[in-house]
């Protein structure tokens, strides 16, 4: 560390520089994530309250309180009563919650496991490694599909939980959440649904009039949801949501601190110091969009995956690996050919997507961000790709 302090001017202008590598949202080139830059009153609003803590909840009850409002809230979006929940780091963080919950709900287990589809986010074998419970995971079949009958094969007297995904990491599908629920029924088994980046598209898709199967707490053996403000929420970065529908598991299997805020006070979190203002953010947001703010958002995300979908079905060699059901679509060679290479020209193009070598595809996720005219500028790129490729 340098002795005297440097001029904030100075300083700016070092951070520009050594900041220059990273990539931005406006440029298009991010066209392989699942955030996007924050909605402007969101930074607005979360620059005004950066310094609330929720580690302490005595001292900022007040944001404790809009917290448990927006989860609640948020809890009637996704069809449930009286949900509470907590908003967390990520998805990660709320998942490795639930599967905390499942297996502590379970004391009669010995050797706990949870049962996955094979789409499932990496977050639950990282739950798995720090809480000593086995995942195991569901074959898809060759459409993406998840092999049901092979889920049901899974169960045994050692699950203590399942989980359906509503929103896959690697082509934004939903499993078949009311089977999955079905399975289960009257078996004592905690239903976790993985919905970080569906969560904040399917309510809205929804009402713009798709056909969306249920997928949430409308599902009677639904036990608790993921879904995530920074991903198709616009939250600050980080913001995830962890949404529970029974009370009674925070008085026996929350965690408590002491000598904080006086006592009694009961929770799920991972961590302990937690930031208030992107909760508080995520709340004006959600004030702000309404709705109808939402709807407009996915309604032209949706669009423009139609679009990518209809580009690409235009090119020889190239198809779209599955239906989209949601703002993300997946691109695979026509020919079962690997895509790896192609994924390596992209980036030398600077655009940035996500390779799935295990389901042989690259993921477009439409956020936001992505404009039309970046696609053109992508399909074009594309399109002298695949010749160069000799891609047939
Ligand atoms: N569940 C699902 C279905 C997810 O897709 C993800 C992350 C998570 C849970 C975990 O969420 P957190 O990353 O918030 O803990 N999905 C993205 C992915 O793996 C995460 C991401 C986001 C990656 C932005 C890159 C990026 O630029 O693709």
């Amino acid at each position: 560390m340098q002795k005297e302090g440097k001029g904030k001017e100075e300083i700016l202008q070092i951070l520009e520089n050594k900041l220059k590598g990273d990539f931005s949202y406006e440029t298009g080139y991010i066209l392989g994530s699942m955030c996007t830059t924050p909605l402007d009153f969101g930074k607005e609003v979360y620059m005004k309250y950066l310094d609330k803590n929720l580690g302490d909840p005595g001292l900022f009850k007040a944001t404790a309180d809009l917290e448990n409002e927006l989860i609640a809230e948020i809890g009637e979006l996704f069809n449930g009563k009286n949900i509470i929940g907590s908003i967390t780091t990520g998805g990660s963080e709320a998942n490795i919650v639930a599967m905390r919950i499942a297996k502590k709900v379970r004391p009669d287990i010995k050797n706990p496991e949870i049962i996955v589809p094979a789409s499932a986010h990496m977050s639950f074998e990282k739950g798995a490694d720090l809480m000593g419970v086995r995942v195991l995971k569901a074959n898809l079949k060759d459409n993406f599909e998840l092999d049901m009958e092979h889920f049901e094969s899974l169960i045994t007297k050692n699950t203590c939980g399942v989980v359906g995904v509503a929103g896959t990491t690697s082509l934004g599908l939903v499993d078949p959440i009311e089977k999955i629920g079905r399975l289960i029924e009257d078996k004592n088994i905690f239903l976790h649904v993985d919905a970080a980046f569906g969560g904040f598209v399917l309510p809205f898709l929804k009402e713009l009039g798709h056909d969306i199967p249920p997928w949430d707490f409308r599902v009677h053996s639904v036990c608790s949801i993921t879904a995530d403000p920074h991903k198709m929420g616009l939250g600050i970065i980080p913001s995830g949501g962890f949404f529970l529908n029974d009370r009674s598991i925070l008085h026996h299997a929350g965690f408590e601190i002491p000598y904080l805020a006086g006592g009694g006070f009961k929770h799920f979190h991972i961590v302990g110091t937690r930031p208030g203002g992107t909760v508080i953010a995520f709340w004006a947001i959600m004030k702000y969009l309404g709705m109808e703010g939402f709807k407009k958002i996915i309604k032209q995300c949706m669009d423009n995956t139609n679009y990518l979908a209809k580009r690409i079905a235009e090119i020889d060699g190239l198809k779209v690996a599955a239906k989209s059901v949601m703002n993300v679509l997946g691109i695979t060679t026509e020919s079962g050919e690997s895509i790896c290479e192609l994924d390596d020209e992209f980036r030398k193009r600077k655009w940035m997507l996500g390779k799935f070598t295990e389901f042989n595809l690259i993921r477009v996720v439409l956020m936001p961000h992505v404009l039309r005219d970046h696609l053109d500028r992508f399909i074009e790129d594309l399109s002298n790709i695949v010749k160069k490729l000799d891609i047939s």
